[in-house]
C-alpha cells in the first residue's frame, strides 16, 4: 500500500474495493438463487419456522465487519496519502474560470497548460474566479473542486513523461466541455529552461510594461467566449465591435447603444448592465480581475480589430 505514486496508491484501493464487491455480488446472488429453488412453495407447501443458528449469525457479523473495516483502512490510508503534501513540492496556483484554466508559477509565469518537471512532487493551490469548477487529471487519478473565494489543494508526483488530459469535472455552464487543458511532464532540464526563459518574460511584463492587446485578452480568458474573426461563440465577436451600434437589454428595456470606450469598460466590469440581444447574461463581472490600465489596453486593442 505504501507508494509514492498517486496512480498506484489509488488503483490499489480501487482494485481492493472492486474485488470485495465482485465476491459479495457473486456470493449473494448464488445464495439467493439457491434459496429460491430450495424453499420453493411447490416443494414446501407447509411453512416451517426455521430456528436460529448461532454459528451462522456470528459468521455473518464477523466477516462483513472485518471487510468494512479493511475497506475503511485502505480508503483512509489512500485519503491520508492524498492530503499529505511531501516537503519540497513545487507550488503552482490553478484558477478555474468560465471556461479555461490558468496556471501561475512562483516566478510570475501564467500559462494555460500545466507544465511540470518529471519526478518532482507538485502542489496545486486551486481556486475559481466565478463559479464552481473541478480540476481533474485522470492519468494521475486526482480531482479537487475549485471554489470561488476559497483555496483548495491537491498534489501529485509526475512519474511519467508526456502529455496528459486535464479536465473540468464540475458542470459549470454552456462551454464546460471545452474547459480542457494539458499536463505536460518533461525532464527536469527541459522544464528548468522553460521556467527560466518564460519567467524572464513574465518578470519584464510584470514590471516595466503590461501585456499587449492580444496577449491580454488571451490571458484574461476573454477569447474563451469572444472570437476575433467575427464568428459567433458564447458572446459577441470582438471583430469590428468598436464604434458599432449594438442592440442591448438594459434593466429589461431594449435600447441601441454605440460600442464606445465607456460601453466597453462597463461591459467588462458589469456585463449584466447591457446584455447584447441574442446572447445570454452569463458573463461574470470582471471587477478585481482587470486593472484600469488593462481595460484601456483592451479598448485600444479592440479599436484596431476592424
Ligand atoms: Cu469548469
Amino acid at each position: 500500500m505504501v507508494s509514492t505514486s498517486s496512480t498506484t496508491t489509488f488503483d490499489n484501493v480501487f482494485l481492493f474495493l472492486l474485488v470485495i464487491s465482485v465476491v459479495l455480488l457473486i456470493a449473494i446472488t448464488v445464495t439467493m438463487i439457491y434459496f429460491v429453488i430450495k424453499y420453493n412453495r411447490k416443494k414446501n407447501p407447509t411453512p416451517v419456522n426455521i430456528e436460529s443458528n448461532l454459528l451462522l449469525e456470528i459468521t455473518w457479523i464477523v466477516i462483513p465487519t472485518a471487510l468494512v473495516l479493511a475497506m475503511f483502512y485502505y480508503g483512509w490510508s489512500g485519503f491520508k496519502f492524498m492530503r499529505t503534501v511531501p516537503e519540497g513540492a513545487m507550488t503552482v496556483k490553478a484558477t478555474g474560470r468560465m471556461w479555461s484554466w490558468q496556471f501561475e508559477y512562483d516566478n510570475g509565469i501564467k500559462s494555460r497548460e500545466l507544465k511540470v518537471p518529471l519526478g518532482k512532487p507538485v502542489k496545486l493551490l486551486i481556486t475559481s474566479q466565478d463559479v464552481l469548477h473541478s480540476l481533474f487529471i485522470p492519468a494521475y487519478r486526482i480531482k479537487e473542486d475549485a471554489v470561488p473565494g476559497m483555496e483548495t489543494y491537491l498534489w501529485f508526483l509526475p512519474d511519467k513523461a508526456g502529455e496528459f488530459d486535464l479536465f473540468c469535472s464540475e458542470y459549470c455552464g454552456v462551454d464546460h466541455s471545452s474547459m480542457v487543458s494539458k499536463v505536460i511532464v518533461t525532464g527536469e532540464d527541459a522544464f528548468n529552461t522553460w521556467y527560466r526563459e518564460a519567467g524572464k518574460k513574465a518578470a519584464v511584463t510584470g514590471k516595466e510594461t503590461q501585456l499587449k492587446g492580444h496577449e491580454l485578452v488571451e490571458e484574461k480568458g476573454c477569447l474563451d467566449c469572444h472570437s476575433l474573426d467575427g464568428s459567433i461563440e458564447i458572446g459577441p465577436s470582438f471583430k469590428g465591435l468598436f464604434g458599432r451600434r449594438v442592440l442591448v437589454t438594459s434593466s429589461g428595456k431594449e435600447r441601441e447603444v454605440i460600442a464606445d470606450e465607456n460601453y466597453i469598460r462597463n461591459s467588462i466590469l458589469h456585463p449584466d448592465a447591457d446584455v447584447v440581444k441574442g446572447f445570454d447574461d452569463i458573463m461574470p463581472p470582471q471587477e478585481g480581475n482587470v486593472s484600469e490600465e488593462e481595460i484601456n489596453e483592451i479598448i485600444r486593442y479592440l479599436k484596431g480589430l476592424k
